[in-house]
């Protein structure tokens, strides 16, 4: 029930009861996935099918952002698994042209958590920059996220750039709208359809 809470919390737009209930339960001991995954990510995905139905709109999309991410600040220590040696350096953004920030967040919390260093560029970011982040950071990974049909040809437009300045660095992709097929068809070195799938394979692709 008090996940449920949590889940009408977030499509309710109230930030402050998020962070509220998804202390308690933390507090009392409930699964991090579980509140992560029915409380939060299924409350985001409800957003979603309501704002393709038209029954929701781009400002309560972001205010439903803002409470999510009021619970993510909650989860974010528990994320960890203890690491304390630094695994290598990851390079994180959203691609050009892209404003979704959640999924990327989560990837680069768990990267952090795992005990990657984590570079993260944000949104909107431009090939030439990630290229320069990942010479400057000598980054063993560079983790790309895109969640429009629209920004998929800046993601492989950044794989392209990478490939193209001759940098040894592997290039992973992910996103709603990203798959296996596209990862391959761009040349990424990997794909991961969630943040604990995008560590594991981070951890294969530097081992
Ligand atoms: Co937008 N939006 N949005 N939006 N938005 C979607 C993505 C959409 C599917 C909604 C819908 O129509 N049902 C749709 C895209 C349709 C499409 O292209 N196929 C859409 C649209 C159309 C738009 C606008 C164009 C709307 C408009 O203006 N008319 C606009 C575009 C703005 C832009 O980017 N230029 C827009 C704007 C916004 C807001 C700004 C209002 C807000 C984002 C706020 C923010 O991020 N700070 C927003 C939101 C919140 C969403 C939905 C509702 C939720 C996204 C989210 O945070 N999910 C989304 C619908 C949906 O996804 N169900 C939607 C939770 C998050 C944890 O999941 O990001 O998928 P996700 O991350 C997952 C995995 O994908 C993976 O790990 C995470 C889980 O562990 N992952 C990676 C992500 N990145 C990875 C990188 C990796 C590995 C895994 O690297 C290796």
């Amino acid at each position: 029930m008090a996940i449920q809470d949590i889940f009408q919390s977030v499509i309710g737009f109230d930030e402050a009861k998020v962070k509220e209930l998804t202390q308690k339960e933390v507090d009392g001991g409930a699964a991090i996935d579980t509140i992560l995954n029915e409380g939060l990510i299924s409350a985001m995905d409800e957003v979603g099918a309501k704002f393709s139905a038209g029954d929701l709109f781009v400002p309560e999309m972001l205010m439903a952002a803002q409470a999510m991410k009021g619970g993510l600040e909650i989860l974010k220590p528990l994320l960890a698994d203890g690491a304390t040696e630094s695994k290598g350096t990851i390079v994180i953004g959203t691609v050009k042209g892209d404003l979704h920030d959640i999924g990327k967040n989560l990837v680069s919390m768990m990267m952090e958590g795992a005990g990657f260093e984590v570079v993260d560029l944000g949104v909107d970011v431009d090939s030439d920059k990630f290229v320069q982040a990942v010479k400057e950071n000598n980054a063993g990974v560079v983790a790309l996220s895109a969640l429009l049909t629209t920004t998929m040809p800046a993601m492989e437009a950044t794989v392209k750039a990478i490939r193209e300045a001759g940098i040894t660095v592997k290039t992973i992709v992910g996103g709603a709208p990203v798959t296996q097929a596209f990862a391959e068809q761009i040349n990424a070195d990997g794909y991961s359809d969630d943040a604990p799938s995008a560590v594991e394979l981070a951890r294969k692709l530097m081992a």
